[in-house]
């Protein structure tokens, strides 16, 4: 591919743009719209309905092995504002993940870091350097980067959850690796809470004195059940006598974000209120756990349900109104921009009603 010639009225302007162009080289002078007033996001607002997303894993998992196209059974979300690539919003893939009953999806693991969030079922284990996470309803669980995982349903229901990975980050960066797990069956005599949870999932400001050494880049719990987020949600209500309570998941020891690429927030919208109208550069996805009602992202108003996904764009106004009782689980990459001293916000419309 050559470099962009450019052409000149001046015969020897146009001379200059040929050697440039030969030489790989660029006039700035030419180039448009390389800094603009604000970000110029490529991403556009986006909802995947849930039931769609539902019925089409479904059909996925009766037509295809999951041993086909890197051992997982994935449909991703792709932004129709991002020509073809499957990813959510420019930094963030999301996608739902469909296991059949009995099926294993095999251990690797790669240097972009996911998560999964659990809208409905049970009964899926995922190993993490071989500690084994139970997933259910309303949990989230991390597999972060370079660390082994595997996906093991012993049940005869099948189970679908959201992936959300930091892909697109770790890719424009030229740092993905990959490696396939060993081949032999994982021990399937799995205990029943993880060794994770065990040692720093105790409680609120509970840590071990002599626990395992803290992993450098992210937390050391991997899993966040739904009966303490639960709990934290209603209590974070009680407070505040308000219609909107928002969790952040953090590091049980160190306070910080999740994983060092993405925050993981969850939040609670009183029936028959809504949130104030905000928002952050950076991108961001969100699913529907609980109840229903009206998402305004941008320009667009969205009527959500239990599973449907939503991208939200950098720099993206948005908003919940909820019908009932809402719980909007969401990532964003805010941790990456933190770091980078180039994450924003503004409040459009502040007020909760
Ligand atoms: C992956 O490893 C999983 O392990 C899910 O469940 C989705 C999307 C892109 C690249 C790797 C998984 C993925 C993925």
């Amino acid at each position: 591919m050559t470099t962009t010639l450019f052409h000149a009225e001046d015969p020897e302007l146009d001379v200059l743009y040929r050697q440039l162009s030969a030489g790989d080289l660029q006039p700035l002078w030419e180039l448009k719209g390389l800094l603009t007033p604000e970000p110029a996001v490529r991403g556009v607002p986006h909802r995947w309905s849930g039931k769609e997303l539902r019925e089409l894993g479904t059909r996925a998992g009766d037509l295809v092995p999951v041993d086909r196209g890197g051992d997982r059974r994935v449909l991703a979300c792709a932004n129709p504002g991002l020509g073809g690539a499957p990813y959510a919003v420019s930094t963030l893939w999301a996608a739902i993940q469909f296991l059949n009953g009995r099926e294993v999806a095999p251990a690797h693991r790669h240097t972009p870091a996911a998560l999964r969030f659990v809208i409905e079922g049970s009964g899926v284990f995922t190993l993490v350097d071989g500690d084994p996470l139970h997933m259910a309803a309303g949990d989230l669980i991390l597999t972060p980067s370079w660390t082994f995982h595997e996906h093991h349903n012993p049940a005869d229901e099948p189970m679908i959850w959201m992936d959300v990975l930091d892909l697109p980050v770790v890719a424009a960066l030229d740092a993905v690796f990959f490696e396939e797990g060993p081949s032999e069956a994982a021990d399937t005599s799995v205990a029943a809470r993880s060794a994770s949870e065990r040692w720093y999932g105790a409680g609120p400001g509970l840590a071990p004195v002599d626990g395992p050494a803290l992993p450098a880049h992210r937390s050391p719990l991997l899993a966040y059940r739904w009966a303490d987020t639960d709990r934290a949600l209603t209590a974070q209500l009680v407070a505040t006598g308000g219609a909107h309570a928002r969790i952040r998941y953090t590091d049980p020891v160190r306070g910080g974000d999740v994983m060092p690429t993405m925050r993981c927030e969850i939040e609670r919208v009183r029936a028959g209120s809504r949130t104030g109208t905000a928002r952050q550069t950076g991108g961001r996805v969100a699913t529907v756990l609980h109840g229903t009602g009206r998402m305004r992202v941008g320009g667009e108003t969205y009527p959500v349900e239990p599973g449907d996904i939503l991208a939200i764009p950098s720099w993206t106004p948005w908003s919940v109104e909820a019908e009932q009782e809402v719980d909007l689980f969401s990532t964003s990459d805010a941790p990456v921009l933190e770091a980078l001293g180039l994450f924003r916000t503004s409040e459009v419309d502040g007020a909760d009603r």
